[in-house]
């Protein structure tokens, strides 16, 4: 039993090291009690609650922070969306916006809520398409993004309708 316990302490310890950072400057005034409560879950002297309740302690502290793995999944987004009659040379359904403003580091989704066929292909100066950010045919409610990290402005059009042609503007 004893054996066991010892086995599945590291293992408990490797997987808080991955999810959740460890705060070094509190981590100095961990009390003893803490530490000892570690060192006799491992020897098998209190139970798993009281080794539980004591994590609980260290997070409610801010001894253990949980934020690492949020923070890695946050990320700046933005929307661009193809209108409904944006294939019609005479309607307003121009891009919403047509030209997006953003920071670097933004990664832009657009989504076409158009009932045709439309794809994002992006443009150099000359109006000539570069393969940069350059999406499949969506259909109705398809999504295409991009994450885009240098400041710049960037063209981009439907080869199915030329004549839509917007941009974006990254600073
Ligand atoms: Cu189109």
């Amino acid at each position: 039993m004893g054996q066991l316990q010892k086995i599945i302490l590291p293992i408990v310890f490797s997987i808080l090291l991955v999810s959740f950072s460890v705060n070094f400057a509190s981590a100095q005034s961990v009390p003893e009690w803490v530490k000892n409560t570690a060192l006799w879950y491992g020897e098998g002297v209190v139970s798993e609650q009281e080794f539980l309740n004591m994590i609980k302690f260290l997070i409610e502290n801010n001894v253990i922070v949980i934020e690492s793995a949020e923070t890695e999944l946050t990320k700046i987004q933005a929307s661009i969306t193809i209108p409904n009659g944006n294939s019609d040379v005479s309607s307003i359904g121009f891009y919403l916006p047509l030209n997006l403003e953003i920071s670097s580091g933004t990664t832009v989704t657009w989504v076409n809520d158009d009932s045709v066929l439309h794809n994002i292909q992006s443009l150099d100066k000359l109006g000539n398409v570069i393969d940069w950010f350059n999406s499949p045919p969506l259909n109705t409610g398809d999504k295409f993004e991009f994450t885009f990290d240098e400041p710049g402005v960037y063209n981009y059009y439907c080869s199915f309708h030329p004549w839509r042609v917007g941009s974006v503007t990254v600073k």
